[in-house]
């Protein structure tokens, strides 16, 4: 017995000296994408890194394509400190402010350089809505251009009429209708069952997302259109972030700035290597007609007059300081 007491505390002694002082931290962090997605791909590296910094104490667990969280519930989850951190597409916030859909009009930002002036000018407001609802902005990473998958090329934009539409946000509902095609909301993980049952025919999304879902199975060509450049942010539930101690949090905010750099070039490089593996699938790759650019470019001026309505002074502001870093 006293033997047994005596091996115990030796080793209970043993554990305490292997033991860290500070206590570990273990984060769930719910993703709407899949991991083959480079913005996954740059969530594990971030959470790698923040590993890293913290010697281990800070451990994030990436929950992606929705598994612990499906996309319209991660903000929400993360505000209520179901989780602490979280990605979401940035536009699926249109409801609650327009500032949130800046970077979904289609031709407002149409590159890489504009797309960062965008996102520059709507930082700050973007930072402070989600501020006042107990949420900190960590970054923003945008997707490659958005163009138009189709079963068959269209070259006259009155051959849209009626067509069944993917839309992933309010944004891309409202270019649907403008276009006189139908809108029905899918999430990117149920792209090729959506297609596969009917429910829709036509689509417009990055070439990241084309290969992700496949969409040589069920499409057959990629009009070149690169209208917008939407983005995904990452956020943290702000009391959460707030009781980390200081050298974690400094580690968490010095990954992000990171991700957020690296987000941009994954994101930039990608963008050809995935056409071509469109094209290496078997889909036709073409440049949009002079009538379908000038519908777009139309449906485009009647989205940022509209958008400008609705956003007030805010989205003026947005606006200029945009125009004036072009
Ligand atoms: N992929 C996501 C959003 C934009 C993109 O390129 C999607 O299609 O759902």
């Amino acid at each position: 017995m006293t033997l047994t007491l005596r091996s115990l505390a030796f080793a209970t002694t043993a554990m305490a000296l292997a033991l860290p002082a500070a206590a570990q931290t273990a984060w769930d962090m719910p993703t709407p994408y899949g991991d083959t997605v480079f913005h996954t791909q740059n969530i594990l590296s971030f959470a790698d890194d923040v590993r890293e910094a913290t010697g281990g104490q800070l451990d994030i667990t990436v929950h992606s394509a929705g598994s612990l969280f499906g996309h319209p519930e991660i903000k929400d989850a993360v505000r209520r400190g179901l989780a602490p951190i979280g990605e979401i597409l940035l536009s699926r916030l249109a409801n609650e402010n327009p500032v949130f859909e800046a970077d979904s009009i289609p031709f407002l930002a149409d590159s890489y350089a504009d797309a960062q002036a965008l996102w520059d000018a709507s930082r700050p407001a973007v930072e402070e809505l989600l501020a006042e609802q107990g949420l900190t902005l960590l970054y923003a990473v945008p997707w490659p251009g958005q163009s138009l998958y189709l079963t068959e090329e269209v070259t006259d934009p009155a051959e849209l009429q009626g067509v069944a539409f993917r839309a992933y946000n309010t944004a891309t509902e409202e270019l649907a209708n403008i276009l006189g095609m139908v809108p029905t909301q899918v999430e990117a993980g149920d792209i090729p069952t959506a297609f596969a049952t009917g429910r829709v025919s036509a689509m417009m999304t990055s070439p990241s997302t084309g290969v992700s879902s496949q969409a040589w199975d069920y499409t057959n060509v990629y009009i070149d259109v690169n209208a917008w450049l939407p983005k995904n942010v990452v956020f943290v539930n702000t009391e959460a972030l707030n009781a980390l101690p200081e050298d974690q949090r400094a580690a968490l905010l010095e990954a992000a700035a990171t991700a957020e750099a690296r987000g941009w070039e994954m994101s930039a490089s990608e963008t050809e290597v995935q056409i071509a593996e469109l094209e290496n699938n078997g889909m036709t790759i073409v440049q949009p007609s002079e009538a379908l650019s000038a519908a777009l470019a139309a449906a485009g001026e009647t989205m940022t007059a509209a958008w400008l309505e609705r956003a007030g002074e805010q989205g003026a502001a947005i606006v200029e300081a945009y125009q004036a870093a072009q």
